[in-house]
């Protein structure tokens, strides 16, 4: 039997509409059903000014890691699915409110650009509203091409958007 292949991966979670912190809790414990995967650490919760259209409610945020056996792809689609049992309407305007957004924010090494999934998420370096929690649980972790999570949360703009940490 060939030994299975665990590997990190980094799921930051948004959401903005019908009780956001209630929609995250939720959304984390879908997480911890996902098969052949294990949530590892979780960060705290993050209240943000929205990036992108302003005319809409502040978001709040986390960053979950897990240790999986799925491919990207598989976990993609697993995301996609936690996302429709939120009665998240995939035809929502780009960047509008949403009940819950889970972006596949890094996988293990792996980089990849495909139609569907790009690996890193391209939104990391600038999004304050991912890289705080994210330093909290995984600082020296690599963003493969990029930099620490440390480095880059030291260079992020932290009052653009306007972010506060909850709890
Ligand atoms: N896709 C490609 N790569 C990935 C990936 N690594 N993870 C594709 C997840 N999805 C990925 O995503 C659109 C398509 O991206 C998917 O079909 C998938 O195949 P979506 O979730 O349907 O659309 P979206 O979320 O509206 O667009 P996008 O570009 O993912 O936006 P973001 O980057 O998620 O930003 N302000 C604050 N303060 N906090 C937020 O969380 N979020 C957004 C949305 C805007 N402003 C925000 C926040
Ligand atoms: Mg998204």
């Amino acid at each position: 039997m060939t030994s299975p292949l665990w590997r990190p991966a980094y799921i930051g979670l948004g959401s903005n509409l019908d009780e956001p912190q209630e929609q995250i809790r939720r959304g984390v414990n879908h997480l911890e059903e996902l098969p052949q995967s294990v949530v590892v650490l979780r960060s705290g919760l993050y209240r943000s000014a929205p990036l992108g259209p302003h005319d809409q409610p502040d978001f709040v945020n986390g960053v979950i890691a897990i240790m999986t056996e799925l491919s990207p792809q598989e976990l993609l689609s697993y995301l996609q699915a936690i996302e429709m049992k939120h009665g998240r309407d995939r035809r929502e305007e780009r960047w509008g409110p949403r009940t819950i957004d889970l972006d596949l924010l890094a996988y293990s090494a792996m980089r990849l650009s495909s139609d569907d999934l790009t690996l890193p998420h391209p939104g990391i370096a600038n999004r304050n509203f991912v890289l705080l929690p994210w330093c909290e649980i995984t600082p020296h972790y690599r963003v493969p091409g990029l930099a620490t999570i440390a480095q880059l949360a030291r260079l992020v703009d932290i009052n653009n958007p306007q972010i506060k940490r909850l709890n």
